[in-house]
């Protein structure tokens, strides 16, 4: 008898729904900012019917409500290379490297997540996952202590070692198979409150960097924050604000623009939760805040002289008066900065700063195919043919670094004395990260082959 596996977007898919429902329990304001963003989302619709034909068309419209990105921490090369295997097990593969250190937070990270048009359709889950980088500890002794615990740990659960090794061998899982290994995975990014270390010990990683306490205090990778997709931030920023949630005050990413660029995200206040630190006569409690709300809204993918431009102008914003990314005045910095960022859609496309998905409109699928052999300027020219933004389907280092220090304290971290070292970070992964301009332009081009066709 043959055996039916489940697809792999339909483990992820279960995966996501999994994550989401047992966060949800852990941290209310998760469940409260999921329902905000819902009804936003319905609103930006209702009042944009271009919107909405756009986003159904690209089949961005069902995934919409689905839409999360969540984000983990770990401590080792072997726990990290678990993690490729584990998320490949559910179509999701390592994308990007961010080198978080210059900003003052020793780790660094990739983005596991879908990369085809279909799967990325089906459900584009993302899990931000960083590496602590334990040579940024300075104390000797600290680091070794550091490493060892890290050694005795095992944040998976037998189950899911068996069933990741099962489905590389057999080539996919059975549902129920499926099924087991969520509800096995589930244990690594649950929270665990009882502590592995000594309150002393944690106090004294937490000194050296509360991130250091987050990654090696803890029985595993807890997820930190899980985040849905908005389509109106500014909306959605002052519908918290009027229902009383603390939020940061300033909104990473780019400005608020007529076509949405990248990743403008927000991110709201870290829980304390209570701990129980292991203690010679039973235990001792104390508290740890790392886990927080965040949400985001997602535009057009940049091409590298998109991005470049992008940065330049970030870095422009940041850098006048040296104020970075806090001061009053920040927003209005940031905005006449990118003035310089043209903000329609034409001129994006024309200028190749952006990536687009390309299709057929009804005159252009009812014309002879010597009319749709034009070449796709003329096409659009002529009403055959439309060019759609390609949603961004990555982070950014420098909002993710404020996104990290915001939930380490708010204060700006000074830069570590470290550079990239994406070989080492790939080592420890077992394999390369994948570039992802080279994923969205293939996406592009897949949309332009399929015009003539
Ligand atoms: C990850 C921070 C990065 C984002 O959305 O940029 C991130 C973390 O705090 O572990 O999630
Ligand atoms: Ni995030």
């Amino acid at each position: 008898m043959s055996r039916v596996f489940l697809s792999s977007d339909e483990i992820r898919s279960l995966f996501a729904q999994a994550m989401s429902d047992m966060y949800r329990n852990e941290v209310p304001l998760y469940g409260a900012l999921v329902e905000l963003v819902a009804k936003v989302n319905a609103e930006t619709l209702a009042a944009n019917p271009a919107l909405d034909e756009q986003m159904t068309r690209n089949d961005e419209r069902a995934r919409l409500d689905q839409e999360r990105h969540g984000a983990i921490r770990v401590g080792s090369a072997d726990e990290l290379a678990t993690l490729r295997r584990l998320f490949a097990v559910m179509g999701m593969s390592p994308v990007g490297y961010y080198d978080l250190s210059v900003a003052g937070v020793p780790v660094h990270s990739t983005a596991f997540r879908p990369t085809t048009a279909a799967a990325l359709a089906r459900n584009p889950f993302r899990v931000f996952t960083s590496l602590l980088r334990l040579e940024l500890i300075e104390d000797a002794g600290l680091r070794a202590q550091a490493e060892e615990i890290l050694e005795q740990r095992d944040i998976f659960t037998e189950g899911a070692r068996a069933l990741i090794a099962q489905c590389e061998r057999d080539g996919g899982l059975e549902e129920a198979d499926a099924h087991r290994l969520v509800a096995e995975a589930l244990e690594t990014f649950r929270w665990h409150g009882d502590a592995k270390v000594s309150h002393a010990t944690y106090q004294a990683l937490h000194d050296a960097h509360r991130l250091i306490a987050d990654v090696v205090s803890f029985r595993g990778p807890h997820i930190n924050h899980l985040t849905p997709r908005t389509l109106d931030i500014d909306a959605a920023q002052v519908e918290m604000q009027r229902r009383g949630m603390e939020a940061k005050a300033v909104i990473e990413g780019p400005p608020r623009r007529a076509v949405p660029i990248l990743l403008r995200q927000t991110s709201f206040k870290a829980l304390e939760e209570a701990v129980a630190f292991p203690a010679n006569a039973g235990e001792e409690h104390g508290t740890h805040t790392a886990r927080f709300g965040e949400i985001e809204q997602r535009g057009l993918a940049l091409t590298p002289k998109g991005r470049a431009l992008y940065d330049q102008l970030l870095n422009q914003a940041r850098d006048a008066g040296g104020a970075g990314s806090t001061g009053a005045d920040y927003a209005a910095r940031l905005a006449t900065v990118f003035e310089q960022f043209p903000d329609d859609l034409d001129t994006l496309r024309r200028e190749g700063l952006g990536y687009f998905r390309y299709a057929l409109t009804r005159e252009g699928l009812a014309a002879s195919a010597a009319e749709r052999a034009l070449p796709a300027d003329a096409l659009i020219a002529s009403g055959l043919a439309v060019a759609d933004p390609i949603v961004y389907e990555d982070f950014l280092p420098v909002s993710a670094a404020g996104i990290f220090q915001s939930n380490l304290g708010g204060a700006e971290q000074h830069a570590y004395e470290a550079h990239e070292s994406r070989t080492d970070f790939e080592a420890a992964l077992g394999a390369k990260v994948m570039d992802e301009f080279g994923i969205y332009a293939q996406l592009e081009r897949d949309s332009l082959d399929a015009l003539s066709r």
